[in-house]
């Protein structure tokens, strides 16, 4: 059996990196993960191959060779694949579709013969002994969350990976917390479920041996949700790891409780992470509580993101304006607090309902729902009726976001971000064993080869030199 493994194309938005990832000569961010994993479930005999549209188009003389077309989507990606389906189905190649998109509104499409829900782990298996019987049913789902040692090593064969920028690698799904605009809790459970050391290491052995050298991205909902797995055992035997392979540095996504604990930070930065996303939100208790983010309540979260830049991860926050107990003042205190933060790469969205969530319950019980979300939480549009009124939230939330990713902005939190810094200390750091013997102390804080220049060159470059590192610290694949 030929399957063709097709992941639709991205729109043009502040995830999908179009623009930026020119800077760095690649074709897409991220591989998908989703359908890399799932390829690793199928029958060995089976042969596979991949096209992920956000690197090459799908052509004519892929689908003649495909027996099955398996889909992967996130909403983000509904139109890309209602496409991708309409092509499918002119070639008349049958569709199997899964990930995201199709788990939260299968019903909203035609043209797929199959549809495995939730989480591949277990709806595939008897999805695939259904068809060895050959019958096989329309739709497979589950409201169970599968134990992660089910979860095989990516097939990182598939890829062509000179075309990405970073690789993914997941330790864990699911977050103890409830947010209540999230729907982590809803697709992957709140009790984090996670894979062993073996399991992880053998991934970050598999990228390595495909000869990947370069960013990972842990694609964990919050990597810190078994706190004392971490410590214990995944970290340590990461940084084992590292010790003699050069050009490798992680990031991922934690809350805001990381700050509260030191040991664990200086465990990730000898682990080698250099980047962490958090859920910020917003700068006052009132929303915070609103939203059931308790986490951040009473925390001074400039504080907290201070001390992790100076520990040596770099801080990428999420922001959102609209809640219920925003006032018209909110749009200022967001632009002070992001810009004395020094986080430089900041997600500002407006507050939107996904459906499944607790706040998309509460907001169709009081009427306050326009619609389905389009997928891009960032792109100055949302599907609920804000207590500020509509034309207030839309125009309050431009104008932040143009004031904060106008140049002076941006270069603004660069400078505060390298103060905190102090860039030398963050370089050393972030040595590899390798690359120790080798580097002088220099400004490139990327985890690439130091830039050779002697003390005094440092202290002598010039403006322009310091904003052209910052930008390449910045690129977000660095
Ligand atoms: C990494 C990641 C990203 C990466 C991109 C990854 C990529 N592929 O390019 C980045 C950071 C760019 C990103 C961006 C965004 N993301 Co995102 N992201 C994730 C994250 C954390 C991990 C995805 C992943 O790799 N998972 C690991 C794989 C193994 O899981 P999986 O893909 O779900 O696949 C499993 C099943 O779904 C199923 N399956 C998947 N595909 C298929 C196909 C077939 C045929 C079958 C049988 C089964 C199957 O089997 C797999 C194994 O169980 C998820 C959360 C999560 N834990 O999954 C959110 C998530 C996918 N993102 C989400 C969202 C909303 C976004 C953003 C809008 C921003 C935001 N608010 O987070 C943007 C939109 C992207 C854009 N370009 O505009 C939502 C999507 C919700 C939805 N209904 O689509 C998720 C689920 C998080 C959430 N809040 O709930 N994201
Ligand atoms: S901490 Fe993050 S992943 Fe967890 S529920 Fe809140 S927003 Fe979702």
């Amino acid at each position: 059996m030929n399957i063709l493994c097709v992941y639709p194309e991205f729109p043009d938005t502040f995830w999908s990196f179009k623009h930026a990832l020119k800077f760095v000569n690649k074709k897409t961010a991220y591989p998908p993960l989703g359908l890399l994993t799932v390829a690793a479930m199928l029958p060995e005999a089976w042969d596979k191959r991949l096209v992920d549209l956000n690197v090459r188009a799908l052509l004519n003389e892929d689908l003649v060779w495909a027996d099955v077309v398996f889909i992967s989507a996130m909403t983000v990606q509904r139109e890309a694949a209602r496409r991708v389906i309409i092509q499918c189905n002119t070639a008349g190649v049958a569709v199997v579709a899964g990930g995201p998109l199709f788990t939260m509104e299968f019903e909203e499409f035609s043209g797929v013969e199959h549809f495995i829900l939730n989480e591949g782990e277990l709806t595939l298996p008897p999805f695939l002994a259904d068809l060895a019987k050959g019958e096989p049913h329309h739709v497979y789902r589950s409201s169970e969350f599968p134990d992660m040692a089910l979860s095989p090593p990516p097939l990182w064969s598939l890829l062509h990976l000179a075309d990405y920028a970073s690789m993914s690698v997941q330790f864990s799904r699911g977050c103890p917390f409830n947010c209540d605009f999230c729907n982590v809790t809803a697709l992957l459970g709140r009790k984090p479920r996670i894979k062993c050391t073996e399991q992880v290491i053998a991934e970050l052995d598999g990228l390595y041996q495909a000869g990947w050298r370069g960013p990972v991205f842990f694609v964990d909902d919050n990597f810190i949700g078994n706190k004392r797995y971490l410590k214990q055992a995944l970290l340590p035997a990461i940084i084992a790891w590292r010790q003699d392979k050069a050009g490798f540095s992680f990031s991922t996504e934690v809350s805001i409780n990381v700050a509260s604990d030191d040991e664990l930070i200086d465990l990730l930065v000898r682990a080698g992470f250099n980047k962490v996303f958090i859920g910020i939100e917003t700068p006052g208790d009132e929303g915070l509580s609103e939203c059931g983010k308790g986490q951040n309540v009473n925390r001074d979260v400039i504080a907290d993101t201070k001390h992790l830049q100076r520990s040596g991860l770099a801080v990428h926050g999420g922001f959102i304006v609209g809640f219920d107990s925003d006032g018209a003042d909110i749009f200022q205190r967001q632009f002070d607090f992001i810009q004395q933060s020094g986080i430089v790469f900041a997600m500002i969205g407006m507050l939107q309902a996904p459906p499944g969530t607790e706040l998309y319950a509460r907001l169709e019980k009081e009427g306050r729902l326009l619609g389905a979300i389009s997928g891009d939480n960032i792109n100055g549009g949302t599907n609920i009726l804000p207590r500020m009124g509509l034309d207030v939230l839309e125009e309050g939330y431009t104008a932040l976001f143009d004031r904060l990713y106008s140049p002076q902005g941006y270069c603004a939190r660069v400078k505060t971000f390298l103060s905190e810094c102090q860039a030398h200390a963050w370089k050393q750091l972030h040595a590899t064993p390798e690359s120790k013997a080798h580097d002088e102390p220099s400004l490139s804080m990327n985890g690439q080869a130091g830039s050779g220049r002697s003390p005094n060159e440092v202290a002598m470059m010039t403006h322009t030199d310091r904003l052209e590192q910052s930008t390449r610290l910045y690129c977000p694949f660095k």
